[in-house]
């Protein structure tokens, strides 16, 4: 039994706004101090964690002077020196300035889109010089509360013409950066544009440089659309486009929750974590999560900390589920292991598979099994096995 204590070689990162959140929401003032981004960086470095993500705003305040963010940026980067605490992401907050209201790359305002490009340039200088190879890009604010005023047509065009911009300027500056699309279904817009995983995976394809761009789906976004993670997150692996992942947990249909990693729905989360060990994915593991506001600071660590806690705890339960020789004969029952052979025999044609004959009402009465597997699964999860 492992001790579940974090190591860097684990790769979990954290949002500088996670740990860093007040608080504040729609009904609530915030309930906590402001976090110094250099407290995070050793604080985080010394709960075992890899890295520390950041929006621009979150490090360097909105209407810093030039001589300002060069002391933040000073402080953060010997913070980063001394812990050897990583920055493997970063991104760009086109959604709390008044001017984002309608949006950053798709608002109806010609001069914001133009505002969003140079604002997210200017942190991809950052970001890289800090040695990010991803950058994540959260439409927050892209979307609409009325059909009426917003062409969707139009919109689209737009995104597709900002990222075709971002990615020409990263490869003009020769960057080793790459590009990751965070779907979310609402909140705070009435709906958002890319609302999922698959929508996001589609709208990539129409880019200039697609292989540029990948997703950074998130637990509770794909859950507040009543979706399944593990696979919209299966999908996304199929498709070489799980860049970066946003782990945090979520209840049902509801306001994005940002809990943290394990809760919400338990189950999920074994088979996400079974699902990214098993396909052998090896970037970050990012929490993007919020500590609930009956937590003062003490609570905030205690819940960075459980949320690497519970992926090592999964891990290793799902390791424990796939090396069970009754899960593998079970599997086998189930024919899980059939699928990964191709319909077509090789060297067979269409007329040997034309020619066949099945025999419908015997394999009509072929039962899968699947509830003995998913028992197997949960008596593993709840740690009977
Ligand atoms: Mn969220």
């Amino acid at each position: 039994m492992s001790s579940y204590q974090p190591v860097p070689a684990d790769r979990f990162t954290f949002g500088l706004w996670t740990v860093g959140w007040r608080g504040v929401n729609t009904f609530g003032d915030p309930v906590r101090p402001a976090l110094d981004p250099v407290d995070a960086v050793r604080r985080l470095a010394d709960l075992g964690a890899h890295g520390i993500t950041f929006h621009d705003d979150d490090l360097i305040p909105p209407g810093s002077s030039d001589t300002e963010r060069e002391d933040i940026l000073k402080r953060f980067r010997a913070a980063l020196d001394e812990t050897g605490l990583k920055v493997p992401m970063a991104t760009t907050n086109l959604f709390s300035d008044p001017v984002f209201r309608d949006g950053g790359f798709t608002s109806n305002s010609r001069d914001v889109r133009r505002y969003a490009i140079r604002k997210v340039i200017r942190n991809i200088e950052l970001a890289v010089s800090l040695g990010a190879e991803t950058y994540v890009c959260w439409g927050g604010m892209d979307g609409a509360e009325t059909e009426a005023g917003k062409n969707d047509h139009a919109a689209l065009d737009r995104l597709r013409e900002a990222f075709d911009i971002l990615c020409g300027y990263v490869r003009e500056q020769g960057h080793d950066l790459r590009f990751a699309l965070e779907p979310k279904p609402n909140e705070p817009r009435g709906d958002i544009l890319l609302p999922t995983v698959g929508h996001a995976l589609a709208f990539i394809n129409e880019l200039e440089h697609p292989e540029m761009v990948g997703v950074n789906p998130e637990v509770g976004h794909e859950q507040m659309a009543g979706l399944n993670f593990a696979h919209g997150v299966a999908q996304a692996l199929w498709a070489g486009k799980l860049f970066h992942i946003d782990l945090n947990g979520q209840r049902g249909i509801k306001y994005d929750q940002d809990l943290r990693f394990g809760s919400g729905d338990v189950k999920e989360a074994f088979f996400l974590v079974d699902l990214l060990e098993s396909a052998g994915y090896d970037g970050p593991l990012h929490f993007d999560f919020k500590t609930p506001r009956t937590e003062d600071m003490s609570g905030v660590w205690e819940s960075a900390a459980a949320c690497m806690r519970n992926y090592l705890i999964l891990k290793e339960k799902a390791r424990a589920f796939r090396a069970d020789p009754e899960v593998v004969e079970s599997l086998a029952a189930s024919r899980v292991p059939e699928l990964s052979q191709s319909t077509l025999g090789e060297g067979e044609s269409l007329s040997d598979l034309l020619a066949e004959e099945i025999d419908l009402a015997e394999v009509g009465e072929r039962g899968y099994h699947f509830e003995r597997l998913d028992q197997l699964a949960m008596e593993h999860l709840f740690g009977l096995r």
